[in-house]
């Protein structure tokens, strides 16, 4: 198994250029939409945004909310409305959520439109500038918005590749943009979190650390979906050998001279990427 792959200083230049492109284009932003992943509600927010977003009017768009352990994300939820954000659940693939979004982006636009209006000015067009890490929905959201698939969306980090702005309608347009990270992660296990969800490449990590990081946060949270989904009672280090046999043999994986632990990595990534394992949340109060 490969253990080296432990620092993780991974900032490609086009997010570089896609921060610069946001910061240029501040000034005639109205409100910041943060779109987050409601399994890591700590993880997936880009600690830096401030710097970027320079302090503008913002909501906070828990993404994926369909996929996630709710008791455990509404304490997410209760802790940053406590903290005076503007806070909005979101399944962007079963529901019409994006509604909710709309009313958050009036009630932040009204002080100022009702000036407008005292001075016999028609209300200003909201201009919402949509950001987030990789692969959370923001492309996804924007088409609930324009009722049609107007932007590419895929279930891999980096499909968006430049800013673009989508006209919602007379009130409302809203700015498309690539997900974004940090220059450095501090934290080794917010890593892992964001690959867990696809959200950092998976070969930027070594893959087996991923999956040996997901059974760990099931083990410790979710035993009944270990058991489940890979046909194992538990999971732990001095015994990740016998584990990674063991679901081996569940899922039914071919065996050469050993088992194929690269194979069975995937087999556990793909769990959560494919949906197969639903209601988690990886980030605790
Ligand atoms: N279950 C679920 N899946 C979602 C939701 N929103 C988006 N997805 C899926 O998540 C994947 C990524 O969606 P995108 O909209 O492409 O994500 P993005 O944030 O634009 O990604 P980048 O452009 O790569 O930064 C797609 O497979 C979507 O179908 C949601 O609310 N619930
Ligand atoms: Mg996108």
């Amino acid at each position: 198994m490969n253990e080296n792959k432990t620092n993780i200083n991974y900032y490609p230049g086009h997010m570089y250029k896609t921060r610069k492109e946001i910061s240029s284009i501040m000034s005639n932003i109205d409100v910041v939409i943060e779109v987050i992943d409601s399994r890591i509600p700590a993880s997936s927010r880009i600690p830096d945004l401030d710097s970027v977003t320079k302090g503008n009017k913002r909501i906070i768009v828990f993404g994926k909310y369909d996929l996630c352990d709710k008791d455990e994300t509404n304490k997410w939820i209760t802790k940053y409305k406590n903290d005076g954000n503007c806070v909005v659940t979101c399944d962007s693939k079963n529901s019409n959520d994006y509604k909710k979004i709309i009313n958050e982006v009036n009630n932040l636009m009204k002080e100022y439109n009702d000036k407008r209006k005292s001075k016999g000015l028609l209300a200003k067009k909201a201009k919402c500038l949509v950001v987030g890490v990789p692969n959370v929905g923001k492309s996804t959201l924007i088409n609930k918005f324009a009722g049609k698939g107007v932007l590419t969306t895929g279930n891999k980090p980096g499909v968006t590749k430049n800013l673009s702005t989508i006209r919602i309608n007379e009130y409302m347009d809203l700015v498309d943009t690539p997900g974004i990270l940090w220059p450095k992660f501090s934290d080794q296990n917010m890593a892992l979190n964001l690959a867990s969800m696809t959200i950092i490449k998976e070969e930027i990590l070594a893959i087996d650390m991923i999956a040996v990081h997901i059974l760990k946060m099931l083990d410790k949270y979710y035993k009944d979906k270990l058991k489940e989904c890979f046909g194992i009672d538990y999971y732990n280090d001095d015994e990740v050998v016998e584990c990674f046999e063991k679901i081996s043999k569940f899922k039914n994986i071919p065996v050469n001279t050993e088992v194929d632990y690269e194979r069975v990595s995937y087999v556990i990534i793909n769990a959560i990427k494919q949906e197969k394992i639903k209601g988690i949340t990886f980030d605790r109060l």
